[in-house]
């Protein structure tokens, strides 16, 4: 209770009981909790290791069908302030999907839109409403809103690649749909040709530098694909160039310049060797995919180190540096995926430089 008080305590609690009984609710007893000075994001930075996740994935390999019904072999990464939800952040989910050796995970489509970026294997194509995109460590490959999708392991080895979707997003804004692929067959007739779109779309800027910047269009890339190779040579450029201490590229779809998706925004990080970033924080969250090379981020005074496959939180307003070792004499290059795109279109991105480095009260050990 903040404003002063006129009648008497019972007379005050006879009032909350009788609005509560018609479902009304007090501000002034609320107002604190639900218009802070700053975002109060309830996901807190948090972790989830490679050497953890990758073993608990091969079991699940070796016990657990891919098949109709479960859909897909994915490990969600459920932040632990989100008091149970399967959520990596308030806005975006993150996981980890494995197919094992000639696997298919069957074919779907649903109103939130994904990305899919490779982390290790060889083999899989991810057909998109009829086009085989084949997927390679390093590549981005998208499945916009309600696009037919489903993955094919053709290949004799296990496959991992991180999955980042908008669910939480079109959860809170209560417009999910989710359809079976009518067939016939479980997935998509796999056609003559793969990589359509990269023959036909791969023309035009595909990358803009910078750090997320999540200009939003509402239609999605008709591009696909994006290559790990494009990727690198785009981080290659700017470490030409520039002396930043993080070099960074944003996926951009080749006709408009816009992020890939109208939710969601992607990037390539180089945090080059030895250096550290600005601390800097952003409205909106951010789920860190680490591709190569070791660092480590200090996020809201935590360090997490970090190496190949680990993946990470930054929670809006979260403040967050990077940085390599020095001894390691190596950059690390890092994908981003956030959900800047639907925070500028509505007037809620802010951006702050801190002054000075962090110094971090403790580090994060990993589960
Ligand atoms: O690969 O289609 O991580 O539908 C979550 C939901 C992956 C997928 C996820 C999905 C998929
Ligand atoms: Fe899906």
């Amino acid at each position: 209770m903040t404003v002063d008080q006129i009648g008497t305590d019972a007379e005050l609690e006879e009032l909350y009981r009788d609005l509560s009984a018609v479902d009304l609710s007090p501000l002034w007893t609320i107002t604190e909790q639900l218009l802070t000075p700053a975002p109060r994001p309830r996901a807190i930075p948090w972790l989830w290791s490679a050497a953890t996740m990758k073993p608990l994935a091969r079991r699940a390999i070796q016990l657990v069908p891919v098949e109709r019904g479960g859909e897909r072999r994915v490990l969600s990464l459920q932040n632990p302030g989100l008091g149970g939800l399967p959520y990596a952040v308030g806005t975006l989910w993150g996981a980890l999907q494995c197919l094992g050796p000639r696997e298919v995970a069957p074919a779907h489509r649903h109103s939130p839109g994904a990305i899919r970026f490779v982390l290790e294997g060889e083999g899989v194509f991810t057909t998109v409403d009829g086009d085989a995109c084949d997927m390679h460590p390093g590549d981005l490959v998208l499945t916009p809103s309600m696009n037919w999708h489903d993955h094919v392991n053709g290949g004799d080895g296990e496959m991992f690649w991180f999955d980042g979707l908008d669910l939480p997003m079109v959860q809170a804004l209560d417009s999910i749909f989710f359809e079976e692929y009518p067939g016939p067959g479980e997935s998509q007739p796999e056609p003559a040709e793969h990589n359509v779109s990269e023959r036909v779309h791969a023309g035009g800027t595909r990358y803009v530098d910078g750090a997320v910047s999540g200009v939003l269009s509402p239609r999605h890339s008709k591009l696909m694909v994006y290559r790990w190779a494009d990727t690198a040579a785009q981080l290659d450029r700017l470490a030409a160039s520039s002396d930043e201490p993080l070099l960074s590229v944003e996926y951009a779809d080749p006709q408009t310049g816009a992020s890939v998706l109208p939710t969601m925004a992607c990037a390539a990080y180089r945090v080059r060797a030895g250096r550290r970033s600005v601390p800097v924080r952003r409205t909106g969250n951010a789920v860190h995919v680490v591709f190569t090379g070791h660092g480590s981020s200090v996020i809201d005074g935590r360090r997490f180190d970090w190496g190949p496959g680990d993946m990470f939180v930054v929670p809006s307003w979260s403040v967050a540096e990077h940085f390599t070792d020095e001894a390691a004499g190596e950059h690390a290059d890092v994908f981003v995926v956030s959900d800047a795109p639907v925070l500028r279109a509505l007037g809620l991105y802010r951006e702050q430089v801190l002054a000075g480095p962090q110094r971090p009260s403790d580090t994060f050990s990993p589960r």
